[in-house]
């Protein structure tokens, strides 16, 4: 270890306390693999401060010694983001143990938590004080706020709610030299010059560390209609959607594509789930309509809906959930979908958009693509087709060689990416960049916006110390 190193990690034990920071291989183990276990990093050490003037202390000792720091929330991330680099010369920064509950305010339907917070306790908190929070995720269990804010999460409930960058009402922050930025409000309008917080809304780390956040609540669901659809194509689905958008005055609160494959990998895979319908189909959406009003008429504003677009042709089936057994049965399958997927094996992954009205043509030109270059596989293309939001994934079919799948990931991405720009479309929906999309970005961003972000980088980081090589080139 370097004399700066060994300096750097007494000072970190001063600051943070004995336990506040881990430093043998056991120890830190747990924190340097990201969660597709595609980066396996070394780490200066692990800090896992308690206050946010801890935060801003080692930030302060972090940036005058130059030494990198990696933010990690829950890493549930997909692109390595949270993940430090091979040199063990970073310092990772676990926001864990930052994990209060400032306050929560019913009457402006807001509440302040800090970044550790798991976006689940924030659900069960909102509920509890009588009001919701929408961002809705698989990994909601174990993700933290500070995380969600930083990949600017999407989910589930993106159609109605907006991202994660959309609840925000105020950001505190930890600047790169230990400053902090306070901007904490409560506020729904504040036009006072630029919008500053704004900039760490998906910068994935790379700006500063969030340490709380102020985020909008609404008003607590008290009717919901769910039903898992099997559509005629994808073009269905699409006008589909915009008729329950008509009929139920916008109160579409999900609209999830999901094909046949992706029934038959949780139905194998994963205890409890089955098909909801008898027949097989190739396509099937599960919707879910919501209101705040109770008793408001949903199921059966649903089965009108479903029965007017079955007698279109639109629909071919449709089971609408009946109570919230029913209703949790058809969320498991939706959500476990990346779990079976991972229990089937390796997967080449593409979280890709396009316009909404332009997905079934997207799908109508990549399928044959991968049918025809991707031998020994098969597409799983599923998601948020209500946002144009596809994860366009590809699984090897049974007995294929792993490491030749495997190999063929750049090519495939290659050819998937320049695809969705045909389109108008971005090749990181809602996953963000990390470290494994750096190429991406540079390959496909706009030039000025790429000029801006590293001037912006430069401006708030201008030693690099923040997440170094995560979404810009170190
Ligand atoms: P981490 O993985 O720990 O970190 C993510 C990035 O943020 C890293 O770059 C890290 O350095 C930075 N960071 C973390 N905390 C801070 C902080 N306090 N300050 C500054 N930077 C910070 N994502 C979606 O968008 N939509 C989905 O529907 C979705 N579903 C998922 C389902 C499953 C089963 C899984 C495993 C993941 C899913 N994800 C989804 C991806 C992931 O859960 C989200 O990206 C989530 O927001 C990451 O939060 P995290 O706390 O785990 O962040
Ligand atoms: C989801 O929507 C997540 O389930 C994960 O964003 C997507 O595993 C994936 O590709
Ligand atoms: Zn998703």
């Amino acid at each position: 270890m370097t004399p700066t190193a060994t300096e750097l990690r007494a000072r970190l034990r001063e600051i943070l306390g004995a336990d506040g920071l881990l430093t043998t291989d056991a120890d830190c183990a747990p924190y340097l693999t990201d969660h597709r276990q595609l980066y396996q990093g070394v780490a200066l050490g692990v800090a896992l401060p308690r206050t946010v003037a801890q935060v801003s202390q080692l930030l302060s000792s972090c940036n005058a010694q130059r030494v990198g720091v990696v933010p990690q929330g829950g890493n549930t991330s997909y692109c390595g983001g949270a993940t430090p680099d091979e040199s063990a010369s970073q310092l990772l920064v676990s926001l864990q143990r930052l994990n209060r509950i400032r306050s929560i305010d019913p009457a402006n339907y807001s509440l302040v938590a800090e970044a550790g917070c798991i976006l689940a306790r924030l659900q069960q908190a909102a509920d509890e004080a009588d009001r919701l929070l929408p961002l809705t995720l698989g990994s909601q269990g174990s993700c933290q706020i500070g995380g969600n804010l930083s990949t600017n999460a999407g989910g589930t409930s993106v159609l109605r709610y907006g991202m994660a960058r959309d609840l925000v009402l105020g950001l505190e922050v930890v600047l790169a030299d230990g400053r902090m930025l306070d901007s904490l409000t409560a506020l729904r309008k504040d036009n006072t010059g630029y919008d500053i917080k704004s900039l760490f809304l998906g910068a994935e780390g790379t700006l500063g560390i969030i340490t709380a956040a102020s985020l909008k609540l609404f008003p607590k669901v008290r009717d919901v209609a769910t039903a898992f659809v099997a559509i005629a194509d994808v073009r269905a689905a699409v006008t589909l959607l915009a008729r329950l958008r008509e009929a139920s005055s916008d109160r579409v609160s999900s609209f999830e594509l999901i094909p046949r494959v992706a029934v038959e990998l949780t139905t194998r895979h994963i205890a409890q789930v089955t098909d909801p319908l008898d027949r097989a189909h190739d396509w099937y959406v599960l919707c879910e309509l919501s209101s705040s009003r109770a008793a408001d008429g949903l199921e059966e504003l649903m089965s009108t809906a479903l029965s007017a677009a079955l007698a279109d042709g639109l629909v071919r089936d449709a089971a609408v959930a009946r109570n919230e057994r029913e209703r949790a049965a058809l969320w498991k399958l939706r959500e476990s979908i990346p779990e079976a997927q991972r229990k089937e094996g390796a997967s080449l992954k593409h979280d890709v958009a396009v316009p909404v009205a332009a997905l079934a043509d997207f799908l109508a030109r990549a399928t044959p693509w991968v049918d025809a270059h991707v031998p020994e596989a098969r597409l799983v293309a599923y998601g948020h087709v209500g946002d144009g939001n596809l994860h366009f994934n590809i699984s090897p079919l049974a007995g294929a060689d792993t490491a030749r799948f495997l190999a063929q990931a750049p090519a495939v991405r290659r050819a998937i990416h320049d695809l969705v720009r045909e389109f108008g479309g971005s090749f990181s929906a809602e996953h963000g960049i990390g470290r494994l999309k750096v190429d991406e970005l540079e390959r496909y961003a706009n030039p000025v916006e790429l000029d801006l972000m590293r001037a912006v980088k430069r401006a708030f980081d201008p030693h690099g110390i923040m997440n170094p090589g995560k979404v810009l080139r170190a």
